[in-house]
């Protein structure tokens, strides 16, 4: 896994050489820390997640800590960082629901199949909820994921309200005894206190109709928007119910550091990496192999 981790973060691994570089130059302690700043908020870790590091390394190192010292301490960080404590561990439960959750075109429809292949493969049975009804096409690409892995899709019609189409999903999961329901929503509707709200009612629906069930809601990010998976991302923390985070499209960009300035800046974990567009092409998110991969 690691090996492929980093194949497929290669470029991240450009974005962070001037960190590895600095670390081994030779240079004087406060030299080191003042261009590293500069490196890691290049590298698209945010000038917050950066203040952290920076603070906390020259905090923990002394004056007189050596090179491997520092940059042990500096993979420390990071590894804390990307390990929020309101990582929830997942309570055993009978039945689970994941609602996928984020701003349109991130990967939710994508990554949805790709937790769909990988739980059927365990054995699981499984079902899609297509409760993105916003967009005439959407429900139509679920369906073809479902076609292609042979799962079963709850549709509604176009315009349908998605807490009808999760209903009758909920409805159909309990007869068929599913073990796992993957509910893709809407990216964008009219506006985001309506397509909060209407998660909400979505999540409501969940809640009340399976009350012994699990409810994940995975909050999808595409890394290489950078920066901006921040500010998207906090549009959706007035959703009550995200759990983590499924950072997608890490393969190929260079902006794969956004990963610490989501996972400090939000104290949600990052739990899956999309890692390109077939069904296999996800990892499960390891705070520390994500950081050995960056800068090894
Ligand atoms: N390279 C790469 N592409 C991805 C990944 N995840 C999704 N994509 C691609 O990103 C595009 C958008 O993905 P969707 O799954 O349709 O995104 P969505 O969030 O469901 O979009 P809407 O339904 O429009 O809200 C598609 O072309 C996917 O193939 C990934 O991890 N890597
Ligand atoms: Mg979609």
């Amino acid at each position: 896994m690691l090996g492929s981790l980093k194949e497929k973060l290669a470029r991240t691994r450009d974005a962070f050489r001037r960190v590895g570089d600095l670390l081994r130059s030779g240079k004087r302690r406060d030299e080191i820390l003042e261009g590293l700043e500069e490196a890691l908020i290049r590298a698209d870790v945010g000038v917050a997640a950066t203040e952290k590091i920076v603070g906390a390394l020259k905090a923990r190192t002394g004056k007189a800590e050596d090179q491997a010292g520092l940059e042990a301490a500096l993979r420390d960080e990071l590894v804390v960082l990307l390990s929020p404590a309101n990582g929830r561990p997942a309570p055993a439960a009978v039945q689970t629901v994941i609602l996928m959750v984020g701003v349109n075109g991130g990967g939710k429809t994508t990554s949805a199949a790709k937790l769909a292949a990988r739980l059927k493969r365990d054995g699981r049975r499984v079902m899609f909820a297509a409760a993105d009804t916003f967009r005439a096409a959407a429900q139509e690409q679920l369906a073809v994921w479902g076609r292609k892995l042979d799962i079963p899709v709850v549709k509604g019609s176009y315009g349908a309200d998605p807490a009808s189409v999760v209903f009758d999903a909920v409805q159909s999961f309990k007869a068929q005894r599913g073990d796992v329901l993957l509910v893709d929503t809407a990216g964008r509707i009219h506006t985001n206190a309506n397509l909060m709200a209407e998660l909400e009612k979505v999540r409501r629906v969940v809640v009340r109709e399976l009350p012994a069930a699990r409810v994940e809601s995975l909050l999808v990010l595409d890394a290489t928007v950078g920066q901006n998976a921040v500010l998207q991302a906090r549009e959706f923390l007035k959703f009550s119910g995200l759990t983590g985070i499924f950072l997608t499209k890490v393969d190929g960009t260079a902006k794969g550091g956004a990963a610490i300035a989501v996972a400090a800046e939000l104290g949600l974990p990052i739990r899956y990496l999309g890692l390109g567009e077939g069904e296999d092409d996800i990892a499960d998110f390891s705070p520390r192999e994500f950081v050995e991969a960056l800068l090894a």
